[in-house]
């Protein structure tokens, strides 16, 4: 797809601050026997990749805002432009040496994202989609939502929490619910890619809550553009404040939303 000026800016963006974080991945494993200088090393990646980022993506649109996972926010001249940044989604797959995490970028345009690219750098992936131009991965590969229609032949994706966060029971309850109507839930750690496959049709639905708005930005669009439905768990939510969301094909939605709203 001949992408827009802007699209072509966040590939490359992309592409760049994924060559960094390729690099320092393959470094990871080297470093696996000190714990803390793991997580030390894998903390200073990200934000190399964010410095990447915010040269390419400031340096090319001077005026537009900035919203990122390390670096906080920055308000542009343009008030109605921003970008949203994650550097690198799935750092604890980073950290445990997992091939499966993805630097995401989206654009913002009057509270609507207009443009979002999911770079799975290390098994060079790219998912982008526009708004109104569908969703594409990588030179020209047209994604879509897949076309299954029965839950019990379909596969879900979802976040589980970590550490002591309160929504452990919540999601086991969604799990004793959605589990036995299916053919399986995947739990893969990085919600950007989570939405990435959804669009390309490799699982029929995603569903997670307490995620950012930069984890979901540009995977809501991707999800959009293929052809998919994304919204907010509580339907009158705003999906990217909200944080819990939860996107699937069309013929699959209403089904799947009902069993995870349990309503
Ligand atoms: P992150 O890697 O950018 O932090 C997976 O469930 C999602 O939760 C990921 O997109 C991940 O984004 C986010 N997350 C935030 N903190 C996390 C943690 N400590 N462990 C696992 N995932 C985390
Ligand atoms: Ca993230």
């Amino acid at each position: 797809m001949p992408g827009s000026a802007n699209l072509n800016i966040m590939m490359k963006a992309a592409r760049k601050a994924g060559r960094s974080l390729v690099k320092d991945f393959r470094e990871v494993e080297n470093l696996q026997v000190s714990m803390k200088g793991a997580g030390d090393f894998v903390s200073r990646a990200d934000l190399a990749a964010e410095e990447i980022l915010k040269d390419e993506l400031l340096s090319a649109r001077p005026t537009y805002g900035w919203l990122a996972e390390e670096g906080g926010e920055t308000h542009g001249k343009d008030p109605t432009r921003r970008w949203i940044v994650d550097p690198l989604d799935g750092t604890t797959n980073f950290l445990h040496g997992l091939p499966h995490w993805a630097v995401s970028i989206a654009l913002e345009h009057k509270g609507q994202i207009v443009a979002g690219v999911v770079f799975d750098a290390a098994k060079d992936e790219m998912f982008y989609a526009e708004k109104g131009q569908g969703a594409w991965m990588n030179d020209n590969q047209r994604l879509r939502v897949s076309a299954r229609s029965r839950l019990i032949e379909s596969i879900f994706a979802t976040g589980l929490p970590f550490g002591n966060r309160p929504d452990l029971p919540d999601i086991l309850q969604d799990l004793g619910r959605l589990s036995p109507a299916t053919a399986g839930v995947r739990r893969w750690g990085a919600a950007a890619l989570d939405m990435a496959y959804v669009a390309a049709g490799r699982y029929e639905g995603y569903w997670e809550r307490r995620l950012n708005v930069w984890d979901i930005a540009a995977g809501v669009i991707i999800v959009k553009e293929a052809g998919g439905f994304a919204e907010p768990l509580n339907p009158r939510g705003d999906l990217l404040q909200d944080g819990n969301v939860i996107c699937a094909n069309e013929p699959i939605f209403e089904q799947f939303a009902k069993v995870i709203r349990n309503n």
